[in-house]
């Protein structure tokens, strides 16, 4: 889009970005200070003073307006997912469904549609960390041509609730406590499995949340889900319901949850650095796209109803098939402008994608609106430009309110009217042929305020999830359980859940009691006793995803005196798979190689902890390796390296930092002796048969 540039070059130039936001570039060689009204300024440093040492005068509406914007820059945070990182991408179709829907979105193949994607943590406030236990958010706006479309998912397919009447129990139960505005970002507490305890039809979703899935390595490695379901609508208007999904290139990946928690403090950004430096260094994140379709007989004759947002549909059941994909390729320009001011509403959604009767959809539909009222203070908020149409032009008779930007001339803001038989622009008229069009459910009920017993079943998929993990991921859960429960003070609460999961899965009740090293109470009285489905191996992670160094960051820790050529060439046999490598040394003006040359440093080693790395290298002389046996933090880079299922690659001069840390030798603990490559295949993965020598899991 062309620059707005003004004629005069003093004045601040103007311009667009790459998506048609709105840029006042503070680099222009030609810009000047000016207030918020244009006027030029000419000391930005010193107040306007009744004599040199004041005091200040009211009369100085250069200090006065500086200060008072300042005073007003925050808004109010998302009630929920108020930490989020988000990119501009594209979303590319690859197959058509116009068989199914009339939305070009999903039609027409090979356009691309700009998009812009939020990650989010949902419980911890703005300012919280990147590696809590935690849903994530996985919002995506498209730009469609035929207006936005969000797909406002997460990153787990099911939800807490059923019904949208509970949502703000939930939030309130896992939030900070009321009474002591703690803990921050964080499920394991009283008020959160109180709730949990008293509300079955959670348990699904707990399964997931207390699953490795709930602890991600990276934004780039979850999957993402639409979680309610949708209908397509074709020309006709006959509807196919409609699951949505992400899957990403990388693989669904985690972390170790000893691991999380020191990420936490040893970089909370992990997620956002992570995500800013791959697209930064045009490592595009990218997912594939996929729905599963189902007609209304299909979805009729499964066990289960869909319109239950605690159940999801096995894909041994219906197959998701991969129709598109997402990259995302440029960073915001503006932290606030686009990733705090994007608004995503379920209700957007162009024509030939609906909305089905879910009732947790249903109360969503209502509550994203509104919550950007007061968030962005005003109806005009589409106004915003990360949030206005940009695929298409959007034009109504809705006039005026706080923030009105548009300015729409003539008199056509009702109709009908006649105003174009006197030569005057009459405005926009509806379109019953390509405008939104509702499914034409047939409605007979009465008028009712309860819940169907087609969704009386709150155990029968909990129990799915968990039969269908691997046993190190059954561990993982079992002591993510033991873990929150135990930060759990009132014991009724423990043991109600501990009840509940009996109706789960008998021998996850057990070692969870036996973690808790509590007596297992009885089974509570399920609303509908659970049946056994057939396992869905597609619900793993272990074993699933790609070994591959693309996206992993490998870690060289380096002395004086340290061994030039082979940190070269561990450096060249990572980056050639696509990995990146940081080298981290006791002090950030880097080390004197052997020879005499100065390797620079990417991180100080207190400061860089091998728990941001998929992998270590240990490239010290004998002098140095003997200084760092007395340096705590060396000492953690190894033990933690080893503790967090990491590969280890080590010069023989630095094998006494691995004794001192009590690194034992496995497949993953080698040697670079004159063999590189016999550390890239480990560096590749987690040593996951390495956990039992590491660690007690329930
Ligand atoms: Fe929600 C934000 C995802 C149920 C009410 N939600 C929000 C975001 C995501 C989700 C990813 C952050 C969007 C962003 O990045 O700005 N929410 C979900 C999913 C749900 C769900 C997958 C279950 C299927 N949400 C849900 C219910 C309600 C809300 C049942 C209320 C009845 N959600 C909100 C909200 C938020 C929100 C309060 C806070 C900020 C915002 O909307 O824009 O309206």
């Amino acid at each position: 889009m062309a620059s707005r540039k003004s004629a005069d070059s003093a004045v601040p130039a103007v311009t667009t970005g790459q998506g048609g936001e709105l840029h006042q570039t503070s680099s222009a060689p030609d810009s000047r200070l000016t207030t918020n009204h244009g006027v030029p300024v000419s000391d930005n440093q010193n107040s306007l003073k009744g004599g040199r040492r004041g005091p200040a005068l009211l009369e100085d509406f250069v200090l006065r307006e500086k200060i008072q914007h300042f005073d007003h820059e925050r808004i109010p945070e998302r009630i929920v997912h108020a930490r989020g990182s988000a990119a501009h991408g594209y979303f590319e179709l690859t197959q058509s469904l116009s068989k199914f829907t009339r939305a070009k979105i999903l039609t027409e193949v090979g356009a691309r549609t700009e998009v812009f994607a939020r990650f989010s943590t949902v419980a911890g406030g703005a300012g919280s960390v990147d590696t809590p236990r935690d849903v994530r958010g996985f919002a995506v706006k498209f730009y469609t041509k035929e207006g936005n479309w969000d797909l406002v998912g997460n990153n787990i397919p099911v939800f807490f609730i059923q019904d949208a009447i509970k949502f703000p129990d939930l939030i309130h139960a896992v939030k900070m406590e009321a009474d002591r505005g703690y803990p921050q970002a964080a499920s394991a507490h009283d008020t959160f499995w109180d709730f949990i305890g008293l509300m079955p039809e959670s348990t699904h979703m707990i399964m997931w949340a207390m699953s490795d899935r709930a602890i991600p390595r990276s934004l780039r490695m979850i999957e993402g889900f639409g979680v309610n379901t949708f209908r397509l609508l074709d020309d006709k208007d006959e509807a196919t319901f409609v699951k949505f999904h992400w899957r990403p290139k990388l693989g669904t990946q985690s972390t170790c949850w000893d691991e999380a928690v020191k990420i936490a403090g040893a970089d909370p950004d992990y997620h956002r650095r992570d995500l800013h430096e791959a697209i930064a260094a045009g490592n595009f994140p990218e997912w594939e796209f996929g729905v599963q379709l189902l007609s209304q007989q299909e979805a009729d004759a499964l066990p289960f109803d869909i319109l239950d947002a605690t159940k999801l549909i096995p894909e041994e059941m219906v197959p998701i098939q991969i129709v598109g994909r997402m990259v995302l390729d440029r960073n915001p320009d503006n932290f606030f402008a686009e990733t705090e001011q994007v608004a995503f509403l379920p209700t957007n959604i162009p024509p030939g994608i609906d909305v089905s009767e879910d009732p947790l959809l249903q109360g969503r539909l209502f509550s994203y609106q509104d919550t950007q009222l007061s968030r962005l203070g005003t109806v005009n908020f589409h106004q915003i430009p990360i949030n206005s149409a940009k695929g298409c032009p959007f034009q109504n008779l809705q006039r005026d309110g706080h923030m009105q930007t548009q300015v729409i001339a003539g008199r056509a803001n009702y109709e009908p009217n006649s105003l174009a038989e006197a030569g005057e622009a009459g405005g926009p008229r509806e379109d019953p042929k390509g405008g939104f069009r509702s499914f034409a459910l047939p409605l007979e009920e009465t008028k009712v305020r309860l819940r169907s017993e087609t969704f009386a079943d709150h155990y029968s998929h909990a129990r799915l999830f968990y039969r269908s993990q691997t046993e190190i991921e059954q561990a993982h859960l079992a002591s993510a359980i033991v873990f929150e429960l135990s930060k759990v003070t009132l014991e009724h609460v423990r043991n109600r859940v501990l009840s509940n999961l009996g109706n789960v899965d008998a021998d996850l009740a057990k070692r969870v009691a036996a973690g808790l090293n509590v007596d297992l109470p009885k089974p509570s009285q399920p609303a509908m006793e659970p049946v056994d489905m057939t396992p869905s191996p597609a619900l793993r992670i272990v074993g699933k995803y790609p070994e591959t160094l693309l996206g992993r960051a490998v870690g060289i820790l380096v002395s004086d005196g340290a061994n030039g050529a082979l940190v070269d060439a561990v450096r060249k046999a990572v980056e050639a798979e696509g990995g990146t490598v940081k080298i981290v040394a006791p002090k950030i003006g880097g080390v004197t190689l052997k020879g005499g040359k100065t390797l620079k440093a990417d991180g100080q080693l207190a400061g860089t902890p091998s728990v941001i790395f998929d992998a270590v290298a240990l490239v010290l002389s004998a002098e140095g390796c003997a200084a760092l046996l007395k340096e705590g933090a060396a000492v953690d880079f190894a033990q933690d390296a080893f503790g967090h299922l990491k590969a280890i690659g080590f010069n023989a001069d630095a094998k006494p930092l691995l004794d001192k840390a009590g690194v034992e030798p496995d497949a993953g603990v080698v040697s670079l002796g004159k063999d590189v490559g016999a550390f890239i295949k480990p560096a590749r993965t987690r040593q996951w048969a390495r956990e039992p020598k590491v660690r007690m899991l329930a």
